[in-house]
């Protein structure tokens, strides 16, 4: 996705009036930018079109997209439903792909669209190399590809290693004798000498992991569903036959995967009885430590790096988004593989996993990932659909807006990948069941009350304010969310402080910024409970972020010295409110409640640019005008007069640092 902010075309026949001021007052793009401001829009569009100019002459373009796109999770029963038939399907999101460029996002991660019985809405996959009829064809996927290549958004689809369903063609086979040829595909155990379950293995979603066959004759492992067998990986024909599908998506232009639970894919071969812990969980069953069945076992880097020289074939490295749940940093760490060789953006879900607004919190974990010791690239994310909507976890019930704002400034302006659920960029909330006959989720039929299920952060896409949120006609297959009215793209696109806008804003500013593109990541103010503020630095720019986590309004002093930036005064580049100023004063820095401020620290005016050598004088004698051409060449020009002749020189920015 590359859209750009139109560059500011300043060389009008006003310059030479320009031109002929003193020195000090020569005129930059930005000074004449600054001079024509009214309102906060207009600065935010200069200052993106200056910095689109700069990121112009970058060096680093050979790096992988992946590190410089947001990924957008598209929950394809809930997008966009261009059948009318209460569900999303594949031509939606095709049809919103104009909303999708426009917004800023450069890929989409489709979560499970195959051929599925739903028992688990689409991770129970019964094909894993077709389109479900209920979303749509093979062929509506590569309309999908090629539509969205046009606008330079990637497809990236779900990959679900770990298992199948069971009505998948090979676990029918494998469950059909014990000596077929695929009996050894999925984890086939005997019963104990008492008939009971191989060891005390819980499922994810309730209960034993083991499920007697009565045909076998023994029990199949399951982390999850019993309709989800898990695929034998020690089984080499298993590793082959999965990687053949990842070839077939990328074969039809697929530009990587999502990596489904990929800490489930292989088991303690010893079977070993999991820690019980004190206490139940929601399901009923003894609490448990699953260290021998959700393990990070090594087994698991061979595959990835098997799996990783498939990817590598391709042309535009396509990427590996892991689903990594890991509990500890260095379990995390280590899905990058010790080369960079296996996972690339392992996702952190630390994220997603702190529910307050804790600025020391948030701290830690933006210091741990980033300064990784393999040196692998952070992967954000607050909400998915298996996380409840940051808006809700997040928010305070009076300020939600501006701290989805304010969360939204954070993920986007840290050195790394952000990965967005849809509909978080307009403020969609949770909409949970409150009664267990209305619960779609089989989590919520099971572990009802205590665990609902994850309807409520899978409603469909709020469009606009009609019916159904303009999602359907119909009645949809999830009721829509309670704030559609005045939280849906329609309304949101038309204002433009709302949480929409600021994301547009934000995404245009992260591609563009080269600070924010390649910079370094400068925590600042340490020792502050209440602000978190840093900057991103990069070959003479810098980028300052300040986000106010408090519903106070907090006044902060800022102190660049210490990273090597003189600055005293910062440029608005992005603000969450009207009330944050422009010509900001780094030592006295005015957030209002939950404010969010992105700003390009910048030099007292009289040092703000320095003189080059001698320069030709840009007025073009053949055209008799200024030229535009020559100043987009050289850049702007200053002049002043050494006896009594008029001496131009090209002028360049001062370097922060
Ligand atoms: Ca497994």
């Amino acid at each position: 996705m590359r859209l750009f902010v139109l560059a500011c075309l300043i060389f009008a026949f006003s310059l030479p009036a320009q031109l002929l001021g003193t020195f000090s007052e020569a005129n930059s793009s930005a000074a004449l930018a600054q001079q024509t401001k009214s309102d906060r829009q207009t600065t935010s569009s200069s200052k993106q079109a200056k910095n689109k100019n700069s990121a112009t002459a970058d060096t680093q373009g050979d790096e992988p997209w992946w590190k410089h796109e947001v990924i957008y999770e598209i929950y394809p029963r809930s997008f966009a439903d261009a059948k009318n038939t209460g569900m999303g399907n594949i031509k939606g999101i095709t049809q919103k792909l104009d909303y999708l460029h426009d917004l800023g996002v450069g890929a989409l991660w489709i979560t499970p669209c195959f051929p599925s019985p739903q028992v688990d809405f689409g991770y129970d996959i019964s094909d894993f190399c077709n389109i479900a009829p209920e979303y749509g064809t093979l062929a509506d996927f590569d309309e999908l590809v090629k539509e969205a290549k046009k606008r330079n958004i990637r497809i990236i689809m779900d990959f679900v290693m770990n298992h199948s369903s069971d009505k998948h063609p090979w676990f029918v086979e494998s469950r059909s004798s014990r000596s077929n040829p695929k009996h050894d595909w999925y984890v086939w155990k005997n019963p104990q000498a008492d008939g009971g379950v191989p060891n005390n293995w819980l499922a994810l979603f309730g209960h034993s992991a083991w499920q007697m066959d009565p045909q076998r004759k023994q029990f199949y492992y399951h982390f999850f569903y019993p309709e989800q067998p898990d695929l034998n990986w020690r089984n080499p024909q298993v590793q082959k036959a999965m990687f053949d599908v990842a070839r077939f998506w990328l074969d039809r232009g697929c530009a990587g995967f999502r990596l489904d639970a990929i800490n489930t894919l292989y088991e303690d071969p010893n079977l070993t009885d999991n820690p019980v812990m004190p206490g139940k969980n929601a399901y009923g069953d003894p609490n448990m430590d699953d260290i021998n069945n959700y393990l990070l076992l090594p087994d698991i880097h061979r595959t990835l790096k098997d799996l990783r020289r498939v990817l590598d074939t391709y042309p535009d490295h396509p990427v590996l988004l892991g689903e990594t749940t890991a509990e500890q940093l260095d379990q995390l760490v280590s899905m990058y593989g010790d080369k960079n060789d296996e996972i690339q953006l392992p996702m952190n879900f630390r994220f997603a996993y702190t529910n307050k607004l804790d600025v020391a919190k948030f701290r830690k974990h933006i210091a741990e990932i980033d300064r990784n010791r393999l040196n692998g690239w952070p992967t954000y994310l607050y909400s998915n659909h298996d996380e409840r909507r940051h808006y809700d976890r997040y928010g305070d019930g009076v300020n939600n807006d501006q701290i989805t704002k304010m969360l939204a400034a954070l993920f986007l302006t840290l050195r790394g990948t952000p990965v967005m659920y849809y509909g978080e960029e307009i403020g969609m909330a949770n909409n949970d069941p409150t009664r267990i006959e209305d619960v779609q989720d089989p989590i919520g039929k099971i572990g009802w009350p205590l665990q609902k299920g994850r309807d409520g952060e899978r409603t469909p896409m709020q469009w606009s304010a009609a019916d159904n949120a303009g999602f359907c006609k119909v009645k949809p297959w999830l009721p829509v969310g309670a704030n559609y009215k005045t939280h849906n793209v329609e309304a949101e696109s038309k204002d433009p402080n709302s949480i929409l806008n600021f994301y547009k804003a934000l995404l245009k500013l992260r591609k563009s910024n080269r600070a924010l593109k390649y910079g370094e990541h400068v925590p600042l103010n340490d020792n502050d409970q209440n602000v978190l503020a840093y900057m991103r630095k990069k070959d003479g720019d810098a980028a300052l972020v300040v986000l106010n986590m408090t519903p106070q309004e907090r006044t902060v002093s800022v102190d660049l010295s210490s990273a090597g930036v003189n600055a005293e005064k910062a440029e608005v580049l992005v603000a969450s409110d009207k009330r944050i100023q422009d010509n900001l004063q780094l030592a006295q820095i005015k957030l209002p409640p939950f404010g969010a401020l992105v700003a390009e620290p910048v030099l007292a005016k009289s040092q703000r640019q320095i003189p080059g050598p001698l320069g030709e004088n840009p007025y073009d004698s053949r055209l008799s005008r200024w030229s535009r051409h020559i100043s987009k060449k050289t850049g702007p020009y200053a002049s002043k007069k050494v006896n009594n002749v008029m001496i131009w020189t090209p002028i360049r920015k001062r370097p922060l640092y």
